[in-house]
């Protein structure tokens, strides 16, 4: 049994996707962000930097949202290329693109006072933004050059999880501007996984394309 440290629609549904979608048996633990529970002592111990999500596995806690659906998709040879075969290549170069570049910049985009203080949020949110859309456009040209079908014919992990970066970052980059990566967000967001996340999360009918 997985157990899940989560709160809504945050880098948590990243993983309770991908767990639904491998059908592996987890529980949710709800996470009381508002009520101060990442700085708890006890949470800390799951996740030390105080981040959602955390995922308590058979092998020890696990965070980082990449390293979990790396391990998800190894220990059961689904949702990724194998290790060794040669799309594997492809799949590990994204998800660290994914992993190392996208996401952190969603956190600009969102916490934009954190990086640079309130007195300059709004440049930082602005600067965010366009390096977004950079990245996307350069994601998208990838896919769209190579079109895996482990990628664009199929659930995947990393499809999950660029799917979730661009619900959030729906606003400044529409996802139709970027139409190999959209065609993946239209496949992900009818698949019983998906729907069964936006359900319990409340996230509505079109999660991945067309979010809010
Ligand atoms: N690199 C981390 C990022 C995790 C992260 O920033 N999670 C957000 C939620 S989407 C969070 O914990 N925010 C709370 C905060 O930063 O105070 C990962 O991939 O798991």
């Amino acid at each position: 049994m997985y157990i899940l440290h989560h709160t809504p629609d945050s880098a948590a549904l990243v993983v309770r996707l991908v767990l639904e979608e491998l059908k592996l048996p987890y529980q949710i633990a709800p996470i009381d962000r508002a009520g101060g529970a990442l700085d708890t002592p006890a949470y800390r111990k799951l996740h030390p930097l105080g981040k959602i999500p955390a995922l308590e596995t058979p092998n020890g806690v696990m965070f980082e949202s990449a390293a979990i659906l790396l391990h998800l998709t190894e220990v059961t040879g689904k949702l990724a290329p194998a290790p060794g075969t040669p799309h594997r290549a492809k799949f590990l170069t994204w998800l660290f693109f994914t992993s190392n570049n996208l996401h952190p910049v969603v956190m600009h985009y969102y916490y934009p006072d954190r990086l640079a203080g309130a007195q300059n949020a709004e440049a930082v949110k602005t600067q965010a933004a366009l390096t977004a859309k950079s990245l996307l456009t350069t994601l998208n040209q990838m896919i769209a050059t190579d079109a895996p079908a482990w990628l664009t014919t199929e659930p995947s992990a990393l499809g999950y999880y660029i799917a979730v970066l661009m619900r959030w970052l729906a606003e400044p980059c529409p996802p139709s501007d970027y139409p190999a990566l959209h065609n993946i967000l239209t496949a992900l967001e009818t698949t019983a996984a998906a729907l069964t996340c936006a359900q319990a999360e409340d996230l509505g009918q079109t999660i991945f394309t067309n979010p809010y």
